[in-house]
């Protein structure tokens, strides 16, 4: 091997071998730098003749090709793991972009809640609220449930300790107070709808003490239960986004409604799950329950104190869990308690892609 491959090969083997950058400095030093040994053979080249340059000079600027190349290389690579080290050391490095951290999601309910004021805002109902520990006379009294009455038994409520003398505080056991207290403060036509929360003394597989309700009240002149039709098919096919929702209303009884009627919505089975829309009647089809409603007593209306020959209305009531069980897929009651970001994923619910209607009612 000639002197120049010797030295090249050297070189070369040293720089791979170089294991900080100031070795590998001092390489370079030694190599290129102005008393090196690259830069001594290239100035060997000047006085030559034109003959010995042609034969002589394309090894040695070979070598300085290489050489420089083998240094890039090293560099390059040597810096990268300082960095690595720096990185790991440091554990902070500011130019990294920022770690999210845990992302929240929007719960079923509350996106539940927030599709329903979106097309009762449509049909011109406005989102009406109301305090949860309640009296006893806007819970039960004002909608014809008086004392004795059997309906209030019905309801396993929570009653709050009271001074001596003093009528206990119930947590609310529906959200019709939200509704008496709006007629009692403002005047008619009144169209609102009262979303939140609700308790009963009730725990088990399909009960949880505190739930979610969303009742919904018009009150104008003539109402009839034509316009509780229209209105109730004309959100529930907003809701599920079909225009093949059927109702079934089937007769039913409530203190504060007469006539009461229960509303059903046909499903037909298909991959054995339950699809809504379609006629309940039809082979594979069945109802689900959906909704409580009726035309609002007149006795409730009296106790506001409006005249019932005068101010007519209806009102309706179910529950969001379910809605948001029906609509979503979901089986059971007791996840949307427990705050487990597993199930939120699983159901698509997460923080910045929030499902929401194309468009509400007539969309
Ligand atoms: C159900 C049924 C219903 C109402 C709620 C109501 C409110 C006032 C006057 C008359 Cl202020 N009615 N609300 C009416 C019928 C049914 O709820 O199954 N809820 C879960």
């Amino acid at each position: 091997m000639s002197e120049i491959a010797n030295l090249k090969a050297g070189l070369i083997a040293d720089i791979a071998a170089a294991d900080t950058l100031e070795a590998l400095e001092a390489l370079r030093v030694g190599a290129m730098g102005k008393n090196g040994v690259v830069t001594g053979l290239l100035k060997t080249l000047g006085p030559m003749s034109p003959e010995d340059r042609l034969e002589k000079g394309p090894p040695i600027q070979d070598l300085r090709e290489s050489v420089a190349a083998a240094l890039a290389t090293r560099k390059a690579a040597l810096e990268q793991a300082a960095l690595d080290a720096q990185l790991a050391a440091e554990k902070i490095d500011m130019t990294l972009p920022a770690d999210p951290g845990p992302q929240g999601s929007v719960h079923p309910v509350s996106q539940v809640m927030d599709e329903l004021a979106e097309i009762f805002a449509d049909l011109g109902f406005s989102v009406a609220t109301g305090p949860e520990i309640e009296d006893q006379w806007h819970n039960f009294t004002a909608l014809n449930m008086p004392e004795t009455h059997p309906a209030r038994a019905m309801h396993d409520t929570f009653y709050l300790s009271a001074e001596d003398g003093a009528e206990p505080k119930v947590l609310r056991t529906h959200t019709s107070p939200v509704q008496i207290r709006t007629m009692m403060n403002q005047e008619p036509p009144i169209r609102i709808i009262a979303p939140g929360r609700v308790y009963r003394s009730d725990s088990d597989a399909t009960h949880t003490p505190m739930f979610h309700q969303i009742e919904g009240l018009v009150i104008d002149k003539g109402i009839t239960l034509g316009h509780l039709k229209w209105t109730l098919e004309t959100f529930l096919k907003a809701f599920f986004e079909r225009d093949d929702i059927v109702l079934r209303l089937r007769p039913s009884y409530f203190p504060f409604t007469e006539p009461s009627v229960e509303v059903d919505v046909g499903y037909m089975l298909t991959n054995g799950q339950r699809v809504i829309g379609g006629d309940g009647d039809a082979p594979g089809g069945g109802w689900l329950e959906v909704l409580g409603s009726g035309m609002v007593n007149r006795r409730v209306i009296e106790a506001c104190g409006l005249d019932p020959d005068e101010w007519q209305g209806f009102a309706f009531g179910t529950g969001v869990d379910r809605l948001a069980m029906l609509k979503y897929g979901m089986n059971d009651l007791r996840a949307f308690f427990d705050g487990d970001l597993r199930w939120l994923r699983h159901y698509g619910f997460s923080a910045l892609d929030v499902p929401t209607l194309s468009g509400g009612v007539g969309a």
